[in-house]
């Protein structure tokens, strides 16, 4: 930090910002000169490193503390908290791991630990984690992600991988070069485009989109809530009925069969499987023609304009792009494997601005044309324990050890959990029904927890362990999803006592001996300098020159040039099929799915399927006549930073907004600007309401992220999550189905005020 000529420069999920420091404080963050779209997520760290939410030292929950592991762990959220020192709170853990080891095994710890935690090569809190604990013999993991959970699973049985297109989509200037028609399902919702994982240099989501429109690309937005794609793209607008994606498609399908207006010699070279996804859609196999009649009752599009759109997609260059969201809905897998399987019919995969892509804006590196650089991860060792879950079927583990799961055609036993730990990540904005998750959170004798802020896991759990945040340490943002790197400069010294998750880990590792095994002997800034190293060799391998430690360290940040051509999805196979098979069973695109079907799954079929969803407006009743999308939030990452000024500006008197059609408001008698109260079986929470036009009748949407604050059933700030259910999307990937949720909404009465904006109750030491 010291002698440095230039200005501090850091890097996060969601941009890149030089910082301005006043008197030993972050007092700004200037906008990146490379990013020409610039997101203000950055500025919600401005007061609030040093705020009185800020987590100062290691803290015990006084019942954990007095009476020992498992004592009252229905009190989690309640009791209160006792500061203590590091040297107190490393031995109190390093005991109570031994006791867990010899006990009952290492798989009775739980460090699934999903989440984002900050960007920074190094300072990843899960790498620390899982490294830490594989020197002492491991821990049962979680597999999968909240994000598109349902598409891991499901497109590497239909396309061999799921995560390397992903990385491949093709590029937005493919787009404006080629593609006529751009049909979004679930829209290129720029609000999410602010953020790639690992650090973003320059946002270019708007400016693709804006360029694909400028020569004359058309867009059609499907999605209930018409700002899912820009005003100025002047997008058609189809409000479907949510989680009814996979109707919509098969009947797109079945009139581009029944017009003949589909690609035989495409389905024939690159495709397996055809036939019987045909005799699904005439309803030969099961008495039921997925026409377009029948797509429209289920989806409320009409059935001339579902005939029309799929016309229009046959006639020109199309590209099918599906948002992650279509995955967070219950059978979550079938929209993805749908809109593969039209793509296909279309035969336009593997062509310049066609085919099929996910999540355009669902992230800044959708379309983002850019080498793929392999850098180097923290390496975290070897796990031992064989044990996992799918990553949503937390619940269902803590509730029920010894338990079974069908999960991809194997059949797992929940193990019995013991400790858990999280380091980077919030189950309690993260995971569905959390009223029902909370009661399983009391079971485990000990939670162990590494925050920077008193947020609700923070309060849930038995020990906390204050860490720093990026501005507090120096790191290196290195994303493979990100042509730019850059230095993440230490700004401040860290607040209060708090630590690197390294520094902590490495305090722990002392403790049990295997300090040498965790550390190797290198410091933090030794592994940063092996890491870059490493990822520099690699890099040259491939073709790219990065500059030396020193030089990059001077400057600030690199980028690195882009390919001379854009990236086209699947270019390769098409081109060459049989020199380039795809990594599935067939070597081609499987529309039929042997394997799947082998399952016996009756909720995940051999084919793609239109399967009632457990809640959607098909199946609402008086109790929950509203669907509630529960989407991203434009003012944050998730529940980062929730407390601070982008995020709070954002609020109806404090509460989470949500935007409701004036028809559901005026037969509700509401206003705009009042509190209400969402509630079904599950839960409840308070909101403030926004009405508009700008979503359809019957649906609500309210974001995530407002930091849980349970009194009773109810969230007192707004997290949707106190209501949405908590079951897999199938037997096959078990993924979350937040975004299938029937709700209903009514006046608040009586509104208690907060009580997560104010730091927990903290006893200090008799
Ligand atoms: N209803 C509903 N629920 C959803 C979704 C939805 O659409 N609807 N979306 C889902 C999706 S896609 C996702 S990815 C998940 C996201 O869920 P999470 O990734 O769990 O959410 P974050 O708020 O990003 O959690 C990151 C946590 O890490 C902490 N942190 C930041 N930096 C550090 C660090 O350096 N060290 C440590 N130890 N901690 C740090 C932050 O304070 C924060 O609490 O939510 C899912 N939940
Ligand atoms: N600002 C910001 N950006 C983010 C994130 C964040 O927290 N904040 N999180 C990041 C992460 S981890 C992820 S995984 C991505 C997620 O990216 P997405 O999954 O794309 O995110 P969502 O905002 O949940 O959903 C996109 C849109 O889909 C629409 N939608 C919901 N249900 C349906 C449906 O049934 N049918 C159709 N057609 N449309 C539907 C909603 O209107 C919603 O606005 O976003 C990333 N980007
Ligand atoms: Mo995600």
């Amino acid at each position: 930090m010291k002698d440095l000529d230039r200005k501090p420069i850091t890097n996060s999920h969601w941009g890149t910002y030089w910082v301005d420091i006043e008197d030993g404080r972050v007092s700004g963050l200037e906008p990146f000169e490379a990013d020409p779209d610039p997101s203000p997520i950055g500025q919600n760290i401005i007061g609030v490193l040093d705020d009185p939410l800020r987590i100062t030292a290691p803290h015990v929950r006084k019942s954990w503390l007095e009476h020992g592991p498992g004592a009252h762990g229905e009190r989690r959220g309640e009791d209160p908290f006792v500061e203590v020192s590091w040297d107190e709170v490393n031995q109190l853990i390093a005991d109570e791991l031994e006791r867990v080891r010899k006990t009952h095994g290492n798989s009775a710890i739980y460090a699934g630990s999903y989440g984002w935690a900050s960007a920074g090569r190094f300072h990843h809190a899960q790498g620390q984690l899982k490294r830490f604990l594989n020197c002492i013999g491991g821990y049962t993991k979680s597999v999968n992600t909240y994000s598109f959970a349902a598409a891991e699973v499901v497109v590497p049985h239909v396309l061999g991988d799921f995560r390397a297109f992903l990385d491949r989509m093709t590029a937005w200037e493919s787009i404006a070069e080629a593609c006529d028609l751009f049909v979004a399902f679930g829209g290129v919702p720029l609000k999410n485009g602010q953020i790639t994982q690992g650090g973003t240099g320059a946002h270019v989501q708007k400016a693709g989109l804006l360029a694909a429109h400028a020569v004359g690309t058309r867009f059609v937005n499907v999605s209930p809530l018409r700002s899912d794609v820009l005003d100025e793209v002047g997008a058609e607008w189809l409000a479907l009925r949510p989680s009814t994606d996979a109707a919509l498609m098969l009947g797109l399908a079945h009139t581009i069969l029944s017009e003949g207006l589909h690609d035989r010699a495409f389905l024939e070279r690159y495709t397996v499987g055809f036939d019987r996804w045909a005799a699904y859609l005439t309803g030969e196999s099961d008495g039921v023609a997925k026409s377009a009649d029948w797509a429209a009752e289920i989806t409320e599009i009409p059935a001339d304009t579902i005939r029309d759109l799929a016309r229009r997609m046959a006639k020109g260059r199309t590209m099918i792009s599906v948002a992650y969201a279509l995955t967070r809905q219950d059978h979550g897998e079938q929209p993805y494997w749908a809109g593969i399987a039209l793509a296909a019919m279309l035969g336009q995969i593997g062509l310049p601005g066609g085919g099929v892509g996910f999540g355009y804006s669902a992230m800044n590196h959708t379309g983002l044309n850019r080498r793929q650089v392999p850098y180097a991860a923290f390496p975290q060792g070897q796990n031992p324990v064989r044990d996992y879950i799918p990553v949503a079927r937390i619940t269902d583990m803590l509730e029920n050890p010894g338990g079974e799961v069908d999960y991809n055609g194997r059949r797992l036993t929940y193990p019995d959990i013991r400790l858990v730990w999280w380091a980077g990540g919030n189950p309690f904005h993260h995971h569905q029904d959390l009223n029902r998750m909370r009661k399983a959170w009391a079971k485990p004798e000990t939670i162990i927890a590494n925050e920077w802020c008193w947020n609700a896991l923070a309060r849930h759990a038995d020990i906390v362990l204050p860490c720093t945040t990026p501005l507090e340490r120096s790191d290196t943002a290195m994303s493979p999803k990100d042509p730019y790197l850059t230095m993440m400069d230490k700004v401040m010294e860290p607040v209060g006592e708090a630590r690197d998750d390294h520094e902590i880990f490495r305090g722990i590792a002392a403790r049990m001996g295997v300090e040498e095994a965790f550390t190797e002997g290198r410091s933090p800034e030794d592994w940063q300098r092996w890491l870059y190293d490493v990822s520099r060799q690699a890099a040259a391998r491939g073709g790219v020159e990065l500059p030396g430690f020193e030089e990059l360290r001077e400057a600030g940040w690199h980028r690195v040039p882009e390919p001379d051509e854009p990236t086209v999805m699947m270019k390769a196979f098409r081109d060459d099929p049989e020199g380039r098979p795809l990594k599935t069973p067939s070597g081609k695109i499987e529309i039929f799915s042997e394997t799947i079907a082998g399952f016996g799954y009756d909720d995940c079929p051999g084919h793609p399927a239109w399967i009632e969803p457990l809640e959607w407006l098909g199946g609402a009743t008086r109790a929950a006549p509203l669907h509630m999308i529960s989407n991203q939030p434009k003012t944050k990452l998730h529940s980062q930073i929730d407390h601070g000024k982008v995020s709070r500006a954002d609020r109806v008197q404090g509460r989470e907004p949500l935007l409701m059609h004036p028809e559901d408001a005026a037969a509700r008698g509401l206003s705009d600007g009042q509190i209400v109260r969402i509630f079904n079986g599950r839960g409840a929470c308070f909101a403030g309401l926004r009405i508009s036009e700008d979503i359809r009748p019957g649906v609500i949407q309210m974001a995530t992220g407002a930091w849980y604050d349970p009194d009773g059933e109810t969230c007192l700030h707004g997290n949707p999550n106190a209501l949405t259910p908590d079951k897999g999307t199938s037997r096959l990937a078990q993924g979350p189905i937040a975004h299938s949720c029937l709700v209903e909404v009514e006046a608040a009465a009586d509104v208690p005020a907060l009580k997560i904006t104010r730091p927990p109750m903290i006893e200090k030491r008799a």
